[in-house]
């Protein structure tokens, strides 16, 4: 019996306001580009071409939804960090996916995939930053963890829970070899079964793309 018999695409949002209705609850899928995000998202829905793969970084451009079963969504946002792509399309994706973090009520929580052997590069510091400071709660999947012996592994693992704050939870994971599924997708819904964030007073400051009174709040009802 599949874990989401019901799984199926949902829409790509390059905007904003493209933004599927923000009811229920989501979880999003942040890393840097190639890092192993879409891999991961089929290893957990156990769909081998639900989301697109690649080996040339920057596959997923776009902001996709993926329907889990009625108002549960798993999200798979661009990587980044990708350098081939132009200043301006950067700074697109940082404004989107902050945008994003920032006003989406739906959001539980963001699964954050390094590639074990690279962890806590400058852009995940920040994704980091970004989920403590709009309250939404983090669980790490360090990819790719079939490139490492089991003790380098387990090393890497207990340097980023060091790193890390003790909210953050910590796994090692393979898409390829299957480790780690079951623990990912444990954490996915505890993640999404969660009560939701608490309006920060980051999230309302005038600092923020977000208005205050979220009269201009996009994304209901397309
Ligand atoms: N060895 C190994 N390779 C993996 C694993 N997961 C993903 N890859 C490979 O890493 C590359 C990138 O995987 P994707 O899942 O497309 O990465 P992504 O993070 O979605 O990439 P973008 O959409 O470009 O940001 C592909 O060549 C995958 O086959 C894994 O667990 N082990
Ligand atoms: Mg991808």
């Amino acid at each position: 019996m599949p874990a989401y018999p019901q799984v199926k695409f949902l829409t790509s949002a390059n905007d904003l306001r493209q933004l599927p209705a923000d009811a229920g609850a989501e979880v999003a899928v942040a890393g840097r580009s190639n890092a192993g995000k879409s891999s991961a998202i089929n290893a957990i829905t156990q769909r081998k071409g639900l989301a697109r793969t690649s080996k040339t970084p920057g596959a997923t451009r776009l902001i996709n939804f993926f329907e889990l079963g009625p108002d549960r969504r798993l999200v798979d946002l661009p990587g980044y960090g990708f350098a081939a792509v132009s200043g301006s399309m950067r700074e697109h994706w940082g404004t989107l996916i902050e945008g994003y973090f920032r006003r989406r009520r739906a959001l539980r929580g963001v699964i954050v995939v390094m590639d074990v052997r690279h962890p806590l590069k400058e852009h995940d510091r920040e994704m980091l930053k970004l989920a403590r400071s709009c309250a939404v709660p983090v669980h790490v999947l360090l990819t790719k963890a079939d490139k490492l012996s089991r003790s380098a592994g387990a090393s890497a693992e207990a340097a980023v829970r060091r790193a890390t704050d003790d909210s953050v939870t910590v796994q090692l994971f393979s898409a390829h070899a299957g480790t780690g599924v079951i623990e990912a997708r444990a954490a996915l819904e505890r993640l999404l079964a969660a009560s939701p964030q608490v309006e920060t007073p980051e999230k309302e400051s005038p600092a923020g793309p977000a208005d205050p009174a979220g009269a201009g709040k996009p994304g209901v009802g397309g």
